[in-house]
């Protein structure tokens, strides 16, 4: 199956009612792109108003609690983005590893939890920027991938994002070359792991950093099947020329 290009913007905590026209302004545009699925993540309070103001919109969160119910303030369960409109949800990002201590066992339970409820998931992992430096870092990302990783899923809805930390919201990337070689691991680890015909399935994000300016150069690089898009994500000025990029 030919792997379609997959660009995702994830808003962050940014973003409040009168956000809903641009998600409209970015959707309604990127069905000129009709070979590029285009998806936004918004904070949760967002997520019900933005799939009614779009419908058939792919809108999802950015993460979800493993137990479907239950006493856990503050958190919400996948069936609840499902039923608040939400498609897909991201799980494992670095923001939520490193700022609230999730492991890999953590983020392959909200994995499974979400997959479950029926949503796509896109699983973050990525290096902190010592150990890129050490030149450890396409060990240290298989190793999230082996523990993150659901042992059974369907891999056209389970993308793996590969978003080193020190290229979050920085400004820096990576070199063309040492993102095709950590995606390409990641391939081979997929394949490892889950058989030829999934891990040739599944959608492998570069994040991190992404614009308008440096896209088409990151999304061109092999095993690159899209962008998950963090402060470039939040207006369609910014967004579109990543869309079109794809
Ligand atoms: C990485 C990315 C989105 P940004 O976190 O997930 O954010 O594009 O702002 O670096």
């Amino acid at each position: 199956m030919a792997r379609r290009k997959y660009v995702v913007g994830n808003w962050k905590m940014n973003g409040l009612a009168d956000s809903i026209g641009e998600a409209q302004a970015i959707f309604a545009a990127a069905r000129d792109h009709a070979a590029v699925d285009v998806a936004l993540c918004p904070p949760f309070t967002l997520i019900g108003a933005m799939a009614a103001a779009v419908p058939g919109a792919a809108v999802g969160g950015q993460d979800c609690h493993s137990a479907t119910s239950g006493a856990f303030t503050g958190s919400v369960a996948a069936p609840m983005l499902a039923d608040a409109g939400a498609t897909l949800v991201i799980v494992g990002h670095s923001e939520r590893r490193e700022g609230c201590g999730e492991s890999d066992a953590d983020v392959q339970a909200k994995a499974i939890a979400a997959l479950g409820a029926g949503l796509s998931v896109i699983l973050c992992v990525g290096e902190p920027r010592e150990v890129r430096e050490s030149g450890d870092a396409i060990a240290y990302v298989l190793a999230q991938v082996a523990g993150s990783l659901p042992g059974d899923f369907d891999a056209a809805r389970l993308a793996i994002a590969y978003e080193p930390i020190w290229a979050i919201g920085t400004g820096l990337v990576p070199t063309v070359g040492d993102v095709a070689a950590m995606h390409g691991a990641i391939r081979a680890k997929l394949t490892e792991q889950a058989g030829a015909t999934a891990a040739g399935d599944m959608r492998i994000l570069y994040g991190g950093s992404v614009n308008g300016e440096n896209a088409a150069e990151l999304l061109d690089a092999g095993d690159v099947d899209g962008a998950l898009v963090g402060g470039a994500s939040l207006t369609a000025a910014k967004f579109l020329p990543i869309v079109a990029a794809a």
